[in-house]
């Protein structure tokens, strides 16, 4: 009781003095203090270069969450390609470029920890005992269970099932209704999203799922996403509704998954090739005998779901807002569509995923957006042991996080001329295809899901790198490419080009984000 004494004392005392006592000791004396600390910080040998700010705690939180890029360009400009910043309370570290990437993608397990730095934001979104909230050796093996939903015969039966979807859009949205009209204007940021959600959950959780969304699940999963923001970062939780509705949500969308897991498994019908849910609950008992739950394996679905939606959504607006801005390019990209299917002799509807292949300009558009849209800006590891920075004196030590972002080295003048313009044809010179032959030379690795990329010094990375490389490019290509070639054969549109916003889970377009729309001659609806 001695420490509550002396606390009681030490506000009967704070309390006594004058305001401007007061004043001094909790605006002065944390500021002095911090200024102090940056000095004695700064004459380490030992550490990063540490990024000087005003303001305890929050640190360069305005500069980078407004802008991270210019941010870390300004910071390349006083500190080099390596340097530490303060992100509300938490310190980064920053390693810019291809060695930056080759630093942290391929940091060793036992150094660095993606899911201390994750967790406490996926976990109340995605539910317990899967992807961060597990040791990283379970993470390895979901990523292959979730595999067996991604190979070349599951994307043959995906691709129609999308471009279904999106056509019914087309016919009954709002935005579009084209049995009754022959122009319009969409936003985007409305659109993406849910053609993203319906073509996902219809081609990767089946029929019976997809039409959920139809009904009442869509508020659940509009306050499951609420959840997922780098709010949810900062503060995973505290005693307010958004959070309650997050809980509540992650609880009843999770429960109806197992519904319908209970129902597959006791109808007996599965199918190895049909989808997700089907390829989970055969491949779903990890290598030491122990079966994942039907709750894990709803928790799992909800993730891929999530991480699939975010990505997805936005890639697909922003490949919209470019091309509204050249109507020879939505051309060029027409032409390639009408060429191929003009050989097969048909309409789109007989575009297979095979002639997903065969269309280089619809996957340099795709990959090309990837450039300069990077969806998500900033990707975290924490330290779990003192990091020693390769060729250098520093040493980032246990605690700190480390912060690698792709995202800057595609939009660097270093790495790709012009980078300010969306030129998908970029990637078709020699050049190009010189440099991806030699990214993607014969050193493979499997850290368990597969064969991914050894070494990961690319300056271009949309999916990252390493042991959490993304499982999800090859159907990412799949859902984007039959949504850009449904768009094109069916619609012209004209569009601005708006600002990003760097402040959500994935960098965003900034609201209004319209096309405005014309039917083509093609048009099948
Ligand atoms: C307050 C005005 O705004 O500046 F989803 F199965 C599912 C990605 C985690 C990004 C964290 C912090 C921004 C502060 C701004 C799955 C498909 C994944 C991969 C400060 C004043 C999720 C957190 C974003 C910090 C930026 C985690 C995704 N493929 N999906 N001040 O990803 O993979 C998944 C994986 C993260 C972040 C931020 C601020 C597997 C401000 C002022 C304001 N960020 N952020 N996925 N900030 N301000 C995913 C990785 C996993």
């Amino acid at each position: 009781m001695a420490i509550v004494d002396t606390a009681i004392d030490g506000i009967h005392y704070f309390l006594s003095l004058t305001l401007t006592q007061q004043i001094t000791i909790l605006v002065v004396v944390p500021f002095v203090y911090n200024l102090l600390s940056q000095f004695i910080y700064s004459l380490r040998k030992d550490r990063v270069p540490m990024v000087f700010y005003w303001i305890p705690w929050v640190g360069s939180a305005v500069q980078f969450g407004q802008q991270p890029y210019e941010f870390f360009e300004d910071c390349r400009k006083k500190y080099g390609d390596i340097f530490s910043f303060m992100l509300l309370g938490k310190v980064m570290t920053v390693y810019l470029g291809p060695k930056g990437h080759e630093f942290i993608f391929n940091a060793k397990l036992s150094d660095v920890s993606a899911e201390d730095a994750y967790k406490h934001l996926t976990t109340p979104v995605f539910g317990k005992g899967v992807i961060y909230d597990c040791p990283n050796s379970r993470l390895m093996e979901q990523k292959k269970f979730a595999k067996f939903a991604l190979t070349t015969d599951s994307f043959k039966q995906y691709v129609p099932k999308i471009r279904e979807e999106i056509l019914s859009y087309f016919t009954n949205d709002v935005s579009f209704k084209l049995k009754e009209r022959d122009h319009g204007v969409a936003s985007v940021m409305k659109t993406q999203p849910e053609i993203t959600i319906f073509t996902a959950s219809r081609s990767l959780f089946g029929d019976e799922m997809r039409k959920q969304f139809d009904r009442s699940f869509a508020q659940l999963y509009a306050d499951l996403d609420k959840g997922f923001t780098p709010v949810n970062f900062v503060f995973p939780n505290l005693p307010l509704p958004h959070y309650w509705k997050r809980d509540a949500a992650q609880q009843k969308i999770s429960a109806h998954y197992m519904k319908e897991i209970k129902r597959r498994r006791e109808l007996g019908d599965l199918d190895p090739k049909r989808d997700l849910i089907d390829s989970l609950l055969i491949h779903s008992t990890y290598k030491d005998g122990v079966k994942m739950t039907d709750q894990e394996i709803a928790n799992l679905l909800i993730g891929i779901l999530m991480g699939g939606q975010h990505t997805s959504a936005s890639t697909s607006a922003w490949f919209l807002l470019h091309l509204g801005e050249k109507p020879d390019l939505q051309d060029d990209i027409y032409n390639e569509i009408c060429a191929l299917l003009k050989e097969k002799g048909g309409d789109l509807n007989d575009l297979t995923y095979e002639d997903l292949q065969k269309l280089p300009l619809i996957n340099n558009t795709i990959k090309e957006t990837l450039r300069m849209h990077m969806p998500l800006h900033s990707i975290f590891r924490k330290v779990m042991n003192p990091l020693l920075v390769p060729n250098t004196k520093y040493v980032i030590p246990r605690g700190h996080y480390v912060l690698v972002s792709p995202g800057y080295a595609h939009t660097s003048e270093r790495w790709f001329e012009n980078q300010d313009d969306f030129n998908p044809k970029r990637w078709d010179t020699d050049a190009a295809k010189a440099n991806a032959v030699s990214f993607n030379s014969a050193d493979e690795v499997d850290y368990g899901f597969g064969k991914v990329s050894k070494g990961v010094s690319s300056p271009y990375l949309p999916f990252g790198g390493g042991r959490h490389r993304c499982i999800g490019e090859q159907f990412a290509y799949v859902q984007l490419g039959t949504i850009l070639t449904t768009y094109i054969y069916n619609l012209k549109w004209t569009s601005k080009v708006p600002n990003v916003d760097y402040q959500s889970m994935v960098t965003l377009p900034e609201l209004p984000a319209d096309i405005v729309w014309e039917k083509r001659e093609t048009c099948m609806i």
